[in-house]
Protein backbone atom coordinates (compact mmCIF):
# COMPACT_ATOMS: atom_id res chain seq x y z
CA UNK A 1 0.00 0.00 0.00
CA UNK A 2 2.88 2.47 0.83
CA UNK A 3 4.27 1.65 -1.94
CA UNK A 4 1.57 2.41 -4.49
CA UNK A 5 1.07 5.72 -2.80
CA UNK A 6 4.88 6.55 -3.16
CA UNK A 7 4.88 5.59 -6.52
CA UNK A 8 1.13 7.80 -6.93
CA UNK A 9 2.99 10.82 -5.52
CA UNK A 10 5.71 9.92 -7.86
CA UNK A 11 4.10 9.72 -11.21
CA UNK A 12 2.46 13.07 -9.80
CA UNK A 13 5.08 15.06 -9.21
CA UNK A 14 6.82 14.04 -12.88
CA UNK A 15 3.58 15.31 -14.21
CA UNK A 16 3.65 18.08 -12.86
CA UNK A 17 7.30 19.11 -13.25
CA UNK A 18 6.93 18.20 -17.35
CA UNK A 19 3.80 20.33 -17.00
CA UNK A 20 4.96 23.54 -15.44
CA UNK A 21 8.71 24.76 -15.77
CA UNK A 22 10.31 24.44 -12.41
CA UNK A 23 10.12 27.86 -11.97
CA UNK A 24 6.83 28.59 -12.19
CA UNK A 25 5.32 26.06 -9.74
CA UNK A 26 3.81 27.89 -6.92
CA UNK A 27 5.46 26.33 -3.98
CA UNK A 28 8.76 27.18 -5.69
CA UNK A 29 10.21 29.84 -4.28
CA UNK A 30 9.41 34.11 -4.15
CA UNK A 31 11.10 36.13 -6.25
CA UNK A 32 12.73 39.42 -5.12
CA UNK A 33 13.75 42.58 -6.53
CA UNK A 34 17.19 43.67 -5.65
CA UNK A 35 19.95 46.39 -6.89
CA UNK A 36 23.32 46.32 -7.06
CA UNK A 37 25.86 48.77 -8.02
CA UNK A 38 26.40 48.37 -11.82
CA UNK A 39 30.46 47.99 -11.35
CA UNK A 40 29.39 45.77 -8.59
CA UNK A 41 27.86 43.76 -10.74
CA UNK A 42 30.54 43.36 -13.87
CA UNK A 43 32.90 42.40 -11.31
CA UNK A 44 30.21 39.25 -9.67
CA UNK A 45 29.97 38.47 -13.75
CA UNK A 46 33.42 37.17 -13.47
CA UNK A 47 32.98 34.51 -11.02
CA UNK A 48 28.56 33.98 -11.17
CA UNK A 49 26.01 33.40 -13.66
CA UNK A 50 24.40 36.63 -14.42
CA UNK A 51 21.27 37.44 -12.86
CA UNK A 52 17.79 38.56 -14.22
CA UNK A 53 18.11 42.03 -15.13
CA UNK A 54 15.10 43.86 -15.36
CA UNK A 55 15.54 47.72 -15.21
CA UNK A 56 19.10 49.99 -14.67
CA UNK A 57 19.21 53.55 -13.73
CA UNK A 58 22.59 55.79 -13.99
CA UNK A 59 24.97 53.47 -12.08
CA UNK A 60 22.54 51.38 -10.05
CA UNK A 61 21.05 47.86 -11.69
CA UNK A 62 17.40 46.09 -10.55
CA UNK A 63 17.74 42.52 -10.74
CA UNK A 64 14.93 39.77 -10.21
CA UNK A 65 16.34 37.03 -8.24
CA UNK A 66 14.78 33.71 -6.59
CA UNK A 67 14.62 34.35 -2.67
CA UNK A 68 16.54 31.07 -1.84
CA UNK A 69 19.36 32.32 -4.08
CA UNK A 70 19.39 35.68 -1.80
CA UNK A 71 22.40 33.71 0.56
CA UNK A 72 24.34 33.03 -2.08
CA UNK A 73 24.19 36.53 -3.72
CA UNK A 74 25.21 37.91 -0.21
CA UNK A 75 28.30 35.16 -0.11
CA UNK A 76 29.66 36.67 -2.78
CA UNK A 77 30.24 40.02 -1.01
CA UNK A 78 29.15 42.15 -3.38
CA UNK A 79 26.63 44.80 -1.93
CA UNK A 80 23.58 44.81 -2.86
CA UNK A 81 20.26 45.67 -1.57
CA UNK A 82 16.70 44.34 -1.46
CA UNK A 83 13.84 46.33 -2.90
CA UNK A 84 11.06 46.73 -1.19
CA UNK A 85 8.36 44.96 -4.00
CA UNK A 86 7.75 41.59 -5.18
CA UNK A 87 7.64 39.88 -8.30
CA UNK A 88 4.64 40.30 -10.59
CA UNK A 89 2.96 37.08 -10.44
CA UNK A 90 1.43 34.72 -12.87
CA UNK A 91 -1.59 35.86 -14.54
CA UNK A 92 -4.62 33.75 -14.37
CA UNK A 93 -5.68 31.55 -17.65
CA UNK A 94 -8.82 33.40 -19.24
CA UNK A 95 -9.89 33.79 -22.49
CA UNK A 96 -9.80 37.64 -22.14
CA UNK A 97 -6.59 37.93 -20.34
CA UNK A 98 -4.68 40.16 -22.95
CA UNK A 99 -7.47 42.39 -23.67
CA UNK A 100 -6.65 44.86 -26.62
CA UNK A 101 -3.35 43.04 -26.92
CA UNK A 102 -3.17 40.50 -29.89
CA UNK A 103 -2.95 36.49 -29.24
CA UNK A 104 -1.22 34.44 -31.88
CA UNK A 105 -4.62 33.59 -33.13
CA UNK A 106 -5.79 37.48 -33.12
CA UNK A 107 -2.59 38.22 -34.95
CA UNK A 108 -3.43 35.45 -37.60
CA UNK A 109 -6.77 36.88 -38.46
CA UNK A 110 -5.18 40.49 -38.29
CA UNK A 111 -3.03 39.61 -40.84
CA UNK A 112 -5.01 37.99 -43.04
CA UNK A 113 -7.88 40.26 -42.78
CA UNK A 114 -5.27 42.85 -44.36
CA UNK A 115 -4.11 40.73 -47.19
CA UNK A 116 -8.01 40.35 -47.85
CA UNK A 117 -8.68 44.29 -47.65
CA UNK A 118 -5.83 45.17 -49.47
CA UNK A 119 -4.78 42.22 -52.26
CA UNK A 120 -2.66 44.46 -54.42
CA UNK A 121 -0.31 45.76 -51.33
CA UNK A 122 -0.25 42.82 -48.98
CA UNK A 123 0.88 39.03 -48.92
CA UNK A 124 0.44 37.02 -45.99
CA UNK A 125 3.16 34.18 -45.83
CA UNK A 126 5.40 32.15 -43.08
CA UNK A 127 8.48 31.61 -42.31
CA UNK A 128 8.77 28.41 -40.65
CA UNK A 129 7.54 26.84 -37.48
CA UNK A 130 8.05 27.36 -34.07
CA UNK A 131 8.65 24.91 -31.54
CA UNK A 132 5.25 24.04 -30.74
CA UNK A 133 4.50 24.20 -34.51
CA UNK A 134 2.62 27.79 -34.51
CA UNK A 135 3.18 29.43 -37.84
CA UNK A 136 5.94 32.88 -37.90
CA UNK A 137 3.33 34.58 -40.00
CA UNK A 138 4.90 37.70 -42.30
CA UNK A 139 3.17 40.20 -44.20
CA UNK A 140 5.40 41.93 -46.87
CA UNK A 141 3.72 45.13 -48.12
CA UNK A 142 4.54 46.87 -51.31
CA UNK A 143 3.08 47.96 -54.49
CA UNK A 144 3.24 45.13 -56.91
CA UNK A 145 3.15 42.57 -53.91
CA UNK A 146 3.14 39.25 -55.79
CA UNK A 147 6.54 40.42 -57.56
CA UNK A 148 10.40 40.46 -56.32
CA UNK A 149 11.61 43.78 -57.49
CA UNK A 150 14.09 45.52 -57.60
CA UNK A 151 13.96 47.35 -54.15
CA UNK A 152 15.55 47.54 -51.02
CA UNK A 153 13.89 45.00 -48.30
CA UNK A 154 13.16 46.34 -44.53
CA UNK A 155 11.98 44.06 -41.92
CA UNK A 156 10.41 44.47 -39.20
CA UNK A 157 9.85 42.43 -36.20
CA UNK A 158 7.88 41.74 -32.70
CA UNK A 159 8.49 39.42 -29.93
CA UNK A 160 11.46 38.11 -30.00
CA UNK A 161 10.75 38.10 -26.13
CA UNK A 162 7.20 36.72 -25.08
CA UNK A 163 6.08 39.11 -22.06
CA UNK A 164 6.87 42.22 -24.32
CA UNK A 165 3.32 42.15 -25.76
CA UNK A 166 3.76 45.69 -26.81
CA UNK A 167 6.17 44.59 -29.06
CA UNK A 168 3.80 42.73 -31.17
CA UNK A 169 1.63 45.76 -31.70
CA UNK A 170 3.51 48.31 -32.78
CA UNK A 171 4.42 45.84 -36.15
CA UNK A 172 1.02 45.14 -36.59
CA UNK A 173 -0.50 48.60 -36.26
CA UNK A 174 2.52 50.01 -38.75
CA UNK A 175 1.12 47.64 -41.58
CA UNK A 176 -2.13 48.64 -40.78
CA UNK A 177 -0.98 52.24 -41.20
CA UNK A 178 0.66 51.70 -44.56
CA UNK A 179 -1.81 49.79 -46.04
CA UNK A 180 -4.70 52.13 -45.10
CA UNK A 181 -2.41 55.48 -45.21
CA UNK A 182 -0.93 54.11 -49.07
CA UNK A 183 -3.69 56.48 -50.56
CA UNK A 184 -3.56 59.65 -48.53
CA UNK A 185 -0.10 59.49 -47.30
CA UNK A 186 2.75 60.50 -49.62
CA UNK A 187 5.55 59.57 -47.32
CA UNK A 188 3.62 56.28 -47.16
CA UNK A 189 3.39 55.69 -50.43
CA UNK A 190 7.13 56.51 -51.20
CA UNK A 191 7.90 53.85 -48.96
CA UNK A 192 5.62 51.33 -50.32
CA UNK A 193 6.18 52.03 -53.63
CA UNK A 194 9.76 51.75 -53.14
CA UNK A 195 10.58 49.36 -50.68
CA UNK A 196 9.31 46.37 -49.88
CA UNK A 197 8.35 45.85 -46.29
CA UNK A 198 8.81 42.79 -44.69
CA UNK A 199 6.90 42.71 -41.34
CA UNK A 200 6.78 39.92 -38.73
CA UNK A 201 4.83 40.62 -35.39
CA UNK A 202 5.35 37.97 -33.91
CA UNK A 203 8.71 35.46 -33.87
CA UNK A 204 7.95 33.57 -30.66
CA UNK A 205 4.29 32.69 -30.36
CA UNK A 206 4.92 29.55 -28.35
CA UNK A 207 6.36 32.09 -25.76
CA UNK A 208 3.24 34.81 -26.16
CA UNK A 209 0.55 31.96 -25.68
CA UNK A 210 2.63 30.93 -22.62
CA UNK A 211 2.85 34.56 -21.23
CA UNK A 212 -0.91 35.10 -21.91
CA UNK A 213 -2.57 31.90 -20.65
CA UNK A 214 -0.05 30.69 -17.87
CA UNK A 215 2.66 32.51 -16.72
CA UNK A 216 2.94 36.59 -17.82
CA UNK A 217 6.26 37.10 -17.34
CA UNK A 218 7.38 34.80 -19.37
CA UNK A 219 10.41 35.51 -21.70
CA UNK A 220 12.00 32.93 -23.95
CA UNK A 221 10.97 30.40 -26.86
CA UNK A 222 9.54 27.30 -25.21
CA UNK A 223 11.72 24.31 -26.19
CA UNK A 224 12.29 21.97 -23.64
CA UNK A 225 15.94 21.88 -22.46
CA UNK A 226 16.12 18.53 -21.20
CA UNK A 227 16.97 19.12 -17.72
CA UNK A 228 13.53 20.21 -16.42
CA UNK A 229 13.79 23.50 -17.96
CA UNK A 230 12.48 25.38 -20.70
CA UNK A 231 13.21 27.84 -23.09
CA UNK A 232 16.13 29.70 -25.08
CA UNK A 233 16.11 33.42 -25.15
CA UNK A 234 15.74 33.76 -28.91
CA UNK A 235 17.65 37.21 -29.22
CA UNK A 236 20.61 35.47 -27.50
CA UNK A 237 20.67 32.75 -30.38
CA UNK A 238 21.85 34.09 -33.09
CA UNK A 239 25.01 32.99 -35.02
CA UNK A 240 27.33 36.36 -34.96
CA UNK A 241 29.76 35.99 -32.03
CA UNK A 242 27.14 34.09 -30.24
CA UNK A 243 28.65 33.19 -26.85
CA UNK A 244 31.46 35.13 -26.75
CA UNK A 245 30.92 35.57 -23.33
CA UNK A 246 29.14 34.40 -20.13
CA UNK A 247 28.48 38.22 -19.50
CA UNK A 248 26.15 38.97 -22.53
CA UNK A 249 24.40 35.53 -22.90
CA UNK A 250 24.01 32.67 -20.15
CA UNK A 251 25.18 29.25 -20.57
CA UNK A 252 22.95 27.97 -18.05
CA UNK A 253 19.51 26.52 -19.47
CA UNK A 254 17.39 27.43 -16.89
CA UNK A 255 18.38 31.54 -17.22
CA UNK A 256 16.68 33.92 -18.78
CA UNK A 257 19.19 34.75 -21.33
CA UNK A 258 20.13 31.24 -21.97
CA UNK A 259 21.71 31.14 -25.35
CA UNK A 260 20.98 27.88 -26.53
CA UNK A 261 23.07 24.88 -27.24
CA UNK A 262 24.17 26.25 -30.58
CA UNK A 263 23.95 29.17 -32.81
CA UNK A 264 20.48 29.14 -34.56
CA UNK A 265 19.83 25.92 -32.81
CA UNK A 266 16.09 27.37 -32.51
CA UNK A 267 13.27 26.99 -34.71
CA UNK A 268 12.70 30.67 -34.71
CA UNK A 269 15.78 32.26 -35.09
CA UNK A 270 16.68 29.45 -37.82
CA UNK A 271 13.90 30.62 -39.87
CA UNK A 272 14.50 34.54 -39.56
CA UNK A 273 18.23 33.52 -40.39
CA UNK A 274 16.86 31.87 -43.89
CA UNK A 275 14.41 34.15 -44.45
CA UNK A 276 16.89 36.95 -44.28
CA UNK A 277 19.89 35.46 -46.33
CA UNK A 278 17.26 35.24 -49.56
CA UNK A 279 15.80 38.67 -48.81
CA UNK A 280 18.91 40.64 -46.95
CA UNK A 281 16.94 43.87 -45.25
CA UNK A 282 18.97 47.78 -45.72
CA UNK A 283 17.23 48.46 -42.38
CA UNK A 284 15.45 46.64 -39.43
CA UNK A 285 13.53 47.53 -36.65
CA UNK A 286 13.27 44.74 -33.81
CA UNK A 287 10.50 45.95 -30.97
CA UNK A 288 11.30 45.36 -27.73
CA UNK A 289 10.15 46.86 -24.18
CA UNK A 290 11.10 48.27 -21.83
CA UNK A 291 13.10 51.21 -21.40
CA UNK A 292 12.46 53.70 -24.18
CA UNK A 293 15.96 53.48 -25.71
CA UNK A 294 17.21 53.13 -29.73
CA UNK A 295 20.03 50.46 -30.23
CA UNK A 296 22.07 49.52 -32.74
CA UNK A 297 25.11 47.39 -32.90
CA UNK A 298 27.41 46.34 -31.46
CA UNK A 299 26.09 44.70 -28.32
CA UNK A 300 28.54 42.19 -28.07
CA UNK A 301 31.74 44.60 -27.57
CA UNK A 302 31.89 48.65 -27.05
CA UNK A 303 33.93 48.77 -30.13
CA UNK A 304 32.05 50.70 -32.96
CA UNK A 305 31.19 49.64 -36.01
CA UNK A 306 32.73 50.85 -39.41
CA UNK A 307 28.73 52.77 -39.65
CA UNK A 308 28.87 54.06 -36.34
CA UNK A 309 28.22 57.92 -37.29
CA UNK A 310 25.72 56.86 -39.93
CA UNK A 311 23.55 54.95 -37.70
CA UNK A 312 23.94 57.37 -34.75
CA UNK A 313 22.36 59.81 -37.37
CA UNK A 314 19.62 57.96 -37.77
CA UNK A 315 18.81 56.76 -34.13
CA UNK A 316 19.58 60.54 -33.00
CA UNK A 317 16.54 61.58 -36.09
CA UNK A 318 14.79 58.94 -34.54
CA UNK A 319 14.89 60.12 -31.15
CA UNK A 320 13.79 63.48 -31.79
CA UNK A 321 10.95 62.46 -33.56
CA UNK A 322 9.39 60.08 -31.39
CA UNK A 323 9.87 63.13 -28.41
CA UNK A 324 8.36 65.95 -30.81
CA UNK A 325 4.91 63.82 -30.05
CA UNK A 326 4.54 62.88 -26.49
CA UNK A 327 7.88 64.57 -24.88
CA UNK A 328 9.00 61.42 -23.78
CA UNK A 329 12.99 60.81 -23.82
CA UNK A 330 14.12 57.56 -26.02
CA UNK A 331 18.19 57.34 -25.25
CA UNK A 332 19.90 55.74 -28.08
CA UNK A 333 23.34 54.51 -29.38
CA UNK A 334 25.20 51.11 -29.55
CA UNK A 335 23.40 48.32 -27.54
CA UNK A 336 26.69 47.15 -25.12
CA UNK A 337 27.41 50.74 -24.02
CA UNK A 338 23.82 52.08 -23.92
CA UNK A 339 21.63 49.44 -22.65
CA UNK A 340 24.66 46.62 -21.71
CA UNK A 341 26.50 43.69 -23.59
CA UNK A 342 24.44 40.83 -24.99
CA UNK A 343 25.93 38.44 -27.60
CA UNK A 344 24.02 36.39 -30.07
CA UNK A 345 21.25 38.89 -30.21
CA UNK A 346 19.82 40.23 -33.61
CA UNK A 347 20.81 43.54 -34.44
CA UNK A 348 24.50 41.84 -34.28
CA UNK A 349 23.62 39.10 -36.60
CA UNK A 350 21.33 40.95 -39.26
CA UNK A 351 24.52 43.54 -39.42
CA UNK A 352 27.33 41.75 -40.02
CA UNK A 353 25.74 38.76 -42.15
CA UNK A 354 23.55 41.14 -44.51
CA UNK A 355 24.75 44.35 -43.91
CA UNK A 356 21.57 45.61 -42.32
CA UNK A 357 21.18 48.39 -40.30
CA UNK A 358 19.30 46.92 -37.56
CA UNK A 359 17.94 48.65 -35.02
CA UNK A 360 16.28 47.52 -31.56
CA UNK A 361 13.40 49.84 -30.51
CA UNK A 362 12.93 49.49 -26.67
CA UNK A 363 9.66 50.39 -26.29
CA UNK A 364 7.98 52.15 -23.06
CA UNK A 365 7.73 52.27 -20.13
CA UNK A 366 11.08 53.97 -19.04
CA UNK A 367 11.89 51.72 -15.87
CA UNK A 368 10.98 48.43 -13.60
CA UNK A 369 8.87 50.86 -11.50
CA UNK A 370 6.62 52.67 -14.31
CA UNK A 371 5.57 48.81 -14.94
CA UNK A 372 8.42 47.16 -16.39
CA UNK A 373 7.43 45.06 -18.83
CA UNK A 374 3.55 45.15 -18.02
CA UNK A 375 2.44 47.93 -20.28
CA UNK A 376 -1.29 48.65 -19.83
CA UNK A 377 -3.24 48.09 -22.89
CA UNK A 378 -4.42 52.02 -23.14
CA UNK A 379 -0.59 52.70 -23.84
CA UNK A 380 -1.01 51.21 -27.29
CA UNK A 381 -1.70 54.09 -29.23
CA UNK A 382 -0.17 56.54 -27.73
CA UNK A 383 3.06 54.73 -27.97
CA UNK A 384 2.19 53.50 -31.95
CA UNK A 385 1.38 57.37 -32.50
CA UNK A 386 4.76 58.48 -30.54
CA UNK A 387 6.88 56.01 -33.27
CA UNK A 388 4.83 56.36 -35.84
CA UNK A 389 7.18 59.38 -37.69
CA UNK A 390 10.13 57.96 -36.94
CA UNK A 391 9.07 54.54 -38.61
CA UNK A 392 8.46 56.80 -41.43
CA UNK A 393 11.67 58.73 -40.95
CA UNK A 394 13.29 55.19 -40.87
CA UNK A 395 11.62 53.34 -43.88
CA UNK A 396 11.90 56.71 -46.41
CA UNK A 397 15.66 56.64 -45.61
CA UNK A 398 16.35 53.52 -46.92
CA UNK A 399 14.15 54.46 -50.70
CA UNK A 400 16.47 55.01 -53.53
CA UNK A 401 16.42 56.84 -56.53
CA UNK A 402 13.62 59.79 -57.24
CA UNK A 403 10.74 61.27 -54.87
CA UNK A 404 9.85 62.01 -51.25
CA UNK A 405 10.43 65.58 -49.82
CA UNK A 406 11.61 65.51 -46.24
CA UNK A 407 14.18 62.78 -46.27
CA UNK A 408 17.83 62.22 -47.88
CA UNK A 409 19.49 58.90 -49.02
CA UNK A 410 22.54 59.40 -48.34
CA UNK A 411 23.85 56.31 -49.75
CA UNK A 412 23.88 52.25 -50.26
CA UNK A 413 24.54 50.22 -47.42
CA UNK A 414 27.59 48.52 -46.89
CA UNK A 415 27.81 45.15 -46.37
CA UNK A 416 29.81 43.31 -43.81
CA UNK A 417 30.14 39.71 -43.95
CA UNK A 418 30.61 37.75 -41.34
CA UNK A 419 34.51 37.03 -40.31
CA UNK A 420 35.44 33.41 -38.71
CA UNK A 421 33.43 32.91 -35.15
CA UNK A 422 35.49 34.25 -32.81
CA UNK A 423 36.88 32.08 -29.96
CA UNK A 424 35.70 33.04 -25.91
O1 LIG B 1 18.14 41.85 -23.46
C1 LIG B 1 17.58 42.02 -24.56
O2 LIG B 1 17.51 41.13 -25.40
C2 LIG B 1 16.98 43.38 -24.90
N1 LIG B 1 16.35 43.94 -23.74
S1 LIG B 1 14.96 43.32 -23.15
O3 LIG B 1 14.71 43.97 -21.88
N2 LIG B 1 13.77 43.67 -24.12
O4 LIG B 1 15.10 41.91 -23.03
C3 LIG B 1 18.09 44.30 -25.33
C4 LIG B 1 18.74 43.92 -26.60
C5 LIG B 1 19.90 44.80 -26.83
N3 LIG B 1 20.29 44.78 -28.17
C6 LIG B 1 21.52 45.14 -28.55
N4 LIG B 1 22.45 45.27 -27.67
N5 LIG B 1 21.73 45.24 -29.83
ZN1 LIG C 1 13.01 42.04 -25.24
Amino acid sequence: MLKKIIYVVFTLLVITSFLFPVEELSFMPEKSVISMDIRDYRDFLKNNPPLDRLYCSGETCFFLVKDNKLPEIAGSGFPFQKQNLRAPTASSPQDSVNGDYHSYLETESELYDLEAQYPDLARVSSIGQSVEGRELYLVKISDNVTQNENEPKIFIVGCHHAREWISVEMPLLFARYLLEQYSNNSQVKRAVEGLQIYVLPILNPDGLEFSIRYYRMWRKNRQYNGDFSWGVDLNRNYGYKWGYDDMGSSAIPYNETYRGPGPFSEPESLAVKTFLLENPPVGSISFHNFSQMILYPWGYTETLTPDDVEMRKIAKKMSELIFAVNGRSYSYGPGASTIYPTNGDSDDWFYAACGTFAYTIELPPLSFFNGGFITAQEEIDRTFAENLPALLYFVNYFVTGEGGDTIQKTGPVKSHPIPGRSKK
